[in-house]
């Protein structure tokens, strides 16, 4: 849908370009090799990208370490090629969205290079400094989420400087306000470049507290980078580090900056104990973030019960907020094994049913149109440093993050001439792109038709949302537009199973014909994993 509010129940599919398509054959994936399938994306009707980062960055973390604002990687192109990106985007009727790192930048970074000269340069207040504790150690027990002290010594400055993720990611200091100030100049560089929106990445970590230590907490939680008895950022209550009621005084400005542009949007990546309420907190009211996503549904509990909590949960607090939803990204084990669905379509579909008829938005991550599967990669082929870090309990992000697979029968899937930087799995050539399009009952071919089916139903894309209590691992779900009320229900057990069907509740003519319910004299069957859409009156 067009107009301001776009964004609401788009979906959003989200590019990790150094994996989409590598134009120049140097086994990277870059920004020509996006535009060159921008077609492809198009063809899913899907209603926007995001661009994972492409900026300027020693690439210590892939990306998400910027050491430049304003510019493109050489190794993705140039600022001419997204340009023309954008064109050719919007020429195909999909926003563009990129990735704004803010909360932190490269310790390659000027502005870093600058603040760590000395404790009275103009910048020296840009990143957060601090001195030891008398004996030296860090000034507080704040973790860092790859593992570590969150503060790393600095012998130039001779004190402790904060990082959140690795420490070649500083975090900024928000409660400086020229560091506030140049960054919104950073996101007016781009909104002036014609994109039509952000994804926040850390958006809540910005902010700091007080400089006093977390407390411990007793119950360990699972994080997206997996339980990790050895990663002690599990095993404290993050009161002081990140998610402080400051931060909201900076999105109150991004977001002023953003209605300069009518039109774009936001979505903040929330990372919290408490995410559902920070989501909530963040988009609420119409002055903060346009909407937020969170790690919740990026777990391994493919549950009805759990994602009924959730989901109700998230209805009862978001208000006049506005949530996102993904079941996959760049930084989780992809969806198809984490719900061990691996190679089953019906289930598959479910997931992908289940995800698109939720109240929100949507991020689709690259590659789960294909129903990949994980990449198992040996310790040598690891890349990212959370899993060189935390192997083997842990084993990273690289497993999510391999080569787009184009052509089953192309060197490398058609990805690039040259060895690309992940190895392609073998797995992954029969769930190629071109294999898919030959089958008309693929998984690919799934997502198109449900997709171009949403687009005709206001009320999954925008209607209000009820929940039925779960029963016999069946989450049934309304969705109400107007004078239209869908309902929609999804067997996540292995078994085929009846349901009492509302009256005059019946088939939708144009739904793609493996929504397989059968809605007949006054019941409702599913076979197992079964997804069936009706229309009550
Ligand atoms: O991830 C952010 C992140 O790791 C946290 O929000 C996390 O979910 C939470 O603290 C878990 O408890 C983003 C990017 O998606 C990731 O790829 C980057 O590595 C990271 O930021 C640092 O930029
Ligand atoms: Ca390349």
């Amino acid at each position: 849908s067009q107009g301001a509010d776009w964004w609401r129940g788009a979906v959003i599919y989200q590019i990790y370009p150094r994996s989409f398509m590598d134009s120049n054959g140097d086994g990277i994936g870059d920004l020509k090799g996006v535009i060159d399938k921008l077609d492809y994306i198009a063809s899913l009707n899907v209603d926007a990208i995001w661009l994972s980062p492409f900026f300027t960055s020693p690439m210590k973390d892939f990306g998400y370490d910027i050491s430049s604002y304003r510019d493109v990687d050489p190794m993705f192109g140039t600022l001419e090629d997204f340009d023309r990106l954008v064109e050719a985007a919007h020429a195909r009727g999909l926003k563009v969205t990129i990735d704004q790192v803010m909360s932190h930048t490269s310790d390659q970074h000027a502005w870093f290079e600058e603040s760590r000269q000395s404790r009275d340069n103009p910048k020296a207040d840009w990143y957060v400094w601090a001195d030891p504790k008398p004996d030296g150690a860090p000034p507080t027990n704040w973790q860092s989420v790859f593992g570590g002290s969150a503060w790393q010594w600095d012998t130039r400055r001779c004190q402790y400087y904060l990082h959140n993720f690795l420490a070649s990611q500083p975090d900024l200091n928000f409660r400086t306000p020229a560091v506030v100030d140049a960054m919104l100049e950073e996101v007016r560089f781009w909104l002036e470049r014609g994109v039509d929106g952000f994804r926040l990445d850390a958006v809540n970590f910005c902010t700091h507290g007080e400089l006093k230590d977390n407390p411990p907490r007793q119950e360990i939680i699972e994080s997206f980078l997996g339980v990790r008895p050895d990663n002690p950022y599990g095993y404290q209550l993050h009161q002081y580090d990140k998610t402080q009621p400051e931060n909201l005084l900076f999105l109150e400005r991004l977001r002023a900056l953003l209605d300069e542009y009518p039109g774009t949007t936001s979505v903040g990546e929330v990372g919290d104990d408490d995410a559902l309420g920070v989501m909530a907190e963040y988009s609420q009211g119409g002055k903060r973030l346009h909407m937020c996503y969170s790690f919740n549904l990026l777990t391994d509990k493919a549950d009805p019960g759990y994602l009924h909590e959730t989901l109700t949960e998230m209805e009862a607090r978001i208000g006049d907020g506005w949530p996102c939803w993904a079941l996959g990204n760049h930084d989780v084990t992809r969806l198809a094994t984490r719900w061990q669905a691996q190679g089953q379509l019906d289930k598959l579909r479910l997931y992908m049913v289940f995800l698109l008829s939720q109240r929100g938005s949507v991020c689709l991550y690259q590659g789960e149109e294909l129903g990949l599967p994980e990449a198992e990669l040996t310790f040598e082929q690891l890349v990212d440093p959370a899993g060189i870090t935390f192997w083997p309990a842990y084993k990273g992000r690289d497993g999510c993050r391999t080569p787009h697979p184009w052509q089953a029968d192309s060197r490398h899937a058609g990805f690039s001439r040259a060895t690309p930087w992940l190895p392609v799995p073998e797995a992954h050539a029969s769930l190629a792109v071109d294999q898919q399009e030959q089958d008309a009952d693929s998984l690919l071919n799934a997502y198109r038709a449900f997709l171009a089916f949403r687009r005709t139903q206001p009320a999954l894309v925008k209607g209000d949302v009820r929940y039925h209590p779960v029963r016999d691992e069946v989450l049934c779900l309304e969705r109400t537009y107007q004078q239209t009320r869908l309902l929609v229900a999804l067997n996540f057990s292995d078994q085929t199973v009846t349901r009492p069907a509302p009256e005059g509740a019946e088939a939708l003519g144009d739904a793609p014909k493996w929504l397989n319910g059968e809605w007949q004299a006054g019941t409702l069957t599913l076979p197992p994993f079964g997804v069936a859409i009706a229309r009550c009156p």
